[in-house]
């Protein structure tokens, strides 16, 4: 189905180092979103879900993901996770799609892993959290690429484990399923 995929890669130039430098080391005054504390129980093992925030960047890298062909995009924001080794299965909030580009991974063995819950859809509703992963079953895993462009479906149900340090992505938000053709991206033809 046209939104069921899970990571896409985006054929997109490398985010200029002046932004990375920006992502990174800038000031990070408008918070976006943060996540509340919650336990995870996984097959009878109880653990305390990691940490997520997002900081609005400048206009000027929203105004270059422009220049390369990407439009409908909400904001473009700075993602950090850390406090602990496993976010917990959700779907986003607010998002549907986020074109990421992690900058640092939180160690060598990061995956994130996404579930179909047993008698429904692959796609589910905003903001489902879930605390039991018993009626999980996963779907697909990949380790996602560092310096990269990729669509990640955050409309599925996902969960990033086996962080041992902070994980910071550049990340585009997508409220509903962007019309991916309508990209005007040169490369669009090898990745879509
Ligand atoms: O860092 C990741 O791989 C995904 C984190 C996440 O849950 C999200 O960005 O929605
Ligand atoms: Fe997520």
């Amino acid at each position: 189905m046209l939104n069921e995929y899970f990571f896409k890669p985006i054929d997109l130039p490398p985010l200029p180092k002046e932004f990375i430098n920006e992502a990174l080391n800038g000031e990070r005054n408008e918070l976006m979103v943060t996540n509340k504390d919650r336990l995870i129980n996984d097959n009878g093992h109880v653990y305390k879900n990691a940490k997520l925030n997002r900081w609005r960047l400048s206009q000027s890298i929203a105004d270059w993901l422009v220049e390369q062909g990407i439009n409908g995009f909400t904001d473009v924001c700075i993602q950090l996770v850390n406090k602990g080794k496993i976010l917990g299965p959700h779907t986003d909030g607010v998002q549907r799609v986020k074109l990421f580009y992690n900058i640092l991974a939180g160690g060598d063995a990061v995956e994130t892993i996404w579930y179909q819950e047993e008698n429904q859809t692959l796609i589910r509703e905003k903001q489902l959290l879930v605390s039991n992963k018993n009626n999980l079953v996963e779907r697909y895993r990949c380790k996602i690429p560092t310096l990269q462009w990729g669509l990640l479906n955050v409309g599925i149900i996902h969960e990033v484990r086996g962080m041992t340090s902070k994980r910071e992505s550049v990340v585009a938000s997508f409220d509903d399923y962007p019309d991916i053709s309508a990209w005007n991206i040169p490369n669009k033809k090898k990745n879509i």
